[in-house]
């Protein structure tokens, strides 16, 4: 594939001296091109079977940064990505063989982490997930579309496990049969969150959605700067970005990690994040509250559910290396809520104390 070439699809004045591929992201591929003067950036290829309205994506993206912008240009508190336009005046290139492609600058000097190593990290994502949220709250949601419907709608999300159990073969279905049965048993536990939000008990907001800790860009000195991968940001509740944020940064290991017995809530990491995170909210409901620690187990319970669902279906979704990646994805999620179950109490209590 012809980077360089797709790169100069886009007004820039820049001279392209590499493309490397970032292979951290398990949905769109990324690469950072270097220039010979900076700003470098980032040209990502936007995978269309997954995001079926690209359009529309760009139009989310490019509306939520300018909001942003406009309100952080007072602040300075964050930056916000750049989208960079095509020759012919779109955010979006469209390529007949390669497919549909957007544009950014790179923030200079910025790094993202796997993993969470300290406190400080946590308590930054937290006030930078947090201020996210409390700054797109005033755009009206009717403007956004739904760029995968029905993202974290568990019904929803059941409702496809059920159809992949079907058309399973018996080899994965046997070696996935403990996962499978105690997703089914967390299945009325896990459907609250739905409930209360179709009966308006908690209210819709524009939400980021895919809060993990590689979607937080932090500067050298370890403050966060910018939320990035802005791909499912839509309307949602406030519990999807607690929720996931928690799920990546209060894990003692990776998200693939086979080994268990190193899959370990981290309170202290929890603790820092919710700080940060409610500090940065200058409006957040009772009940909304009340569930915030219990988003934590949903949102791990979600990403579990649908790695099982794509082992089911022979990996269709998400990138793997291996036959049982998803298989072993999963495993590692439900650990984790088992994880949280043993810290649930102290959970709540932390939120109660931050909350002001
Ligand atoms: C996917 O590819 P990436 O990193 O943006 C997924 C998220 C999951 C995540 C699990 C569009 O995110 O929902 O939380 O993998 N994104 C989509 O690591 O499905
Ligand atoms: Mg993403």
């Amino acid at each position: 594939m012809n980077i360089e070439k797709i790169f100069h699809q886009f007004q820039h004045h820049s001279s392209f001296v590499t493309g490397e591929e970032l292979t951290s992201g398990h949905i769109n591929d990324t690469y950072l091109i270097k220039t010979q003067q900076k700003p470098y950036y980032i040209l990502q290829r936007i995978n269309s079977s997954v995001f079926k309205d690209v359009y529309g994506l760009m139009n989310n993206k490019v509306l939520v940064t300018k909001h942003l912008r406009s309100k952080y240009n007072n602040t300075k508190e964050y930056q916000t990505i750049t989208f960079i336009p095509t020759l012919d005046q779109h955010y979006c290139y469209k390529d007949e063989k390669e497919g549909y492609w957007n544009l950014m600058t790179f923030i200079d000097d910025s790094k993202s982490f796997e993993r969470v190593t300290n406190r400080n990290l946590a308590k930054e994502a937290g006030k930078l997930f947090g201020s996210f949220v409390n700054n797109t709250h005033d755009i009206d949601v009717d403007q956004l579309v739904e760029t995968i419907p029905n993202f974290h709608h568990m019904k929803f999300r059941f409702a496809e496990f059920d159809t992949a159990l079907k058309n399973a073969s018996e080899e994965r279905k046997l070696v996935s049969s403990d996962e499978i049965r105690r997703v089914n048993l967390l299945k009325e536990e896990m459907l609250t969150l739905d409930g209360l939000t179709e009966t308006g008990q908690i209210p819709t907001r524009v939400t980021h959605n895919d809060t993990k800790i590689s979607n937080a860009l932090f500067d050298k000195n370890d403050k966060a700067i910018c939320a990035i991968d802005l791909d499912t940001v839509m309307p949602g509740i406030i519990h999807y970005d607690f929720g996931d944020a928690i799920r990546t940064i209060c894990t003692n290991a990776d998200e693939d990690e086979k080994d268990l017995s190193k899959v370990t809530f981290n309170l202290e990491f929890y603790k820092a994040f919710t700080e940060g995170f409610l500090s940065s909210l200058t409006h957040i409901t009772e009940i909304e509250a009340n569930y915030l620690a219990f988003s934590s187990k949903v949102m791990t319970f979600i990403m579990g559910l649908r790695m099982l669902t794509d082992f089911l279906n022979n990996d269709v979704y998400y990138k793997t290396k291996y036959d049982t990646h998803n298989l072993d994805r999963a495993r590692n999620q439900f650990k984790l809520i088992e994880e949280m179950n043993l810290h649930f109490n102290q959970m709540q209590m932390i939120v109660k104390e931050y909350l002001k």
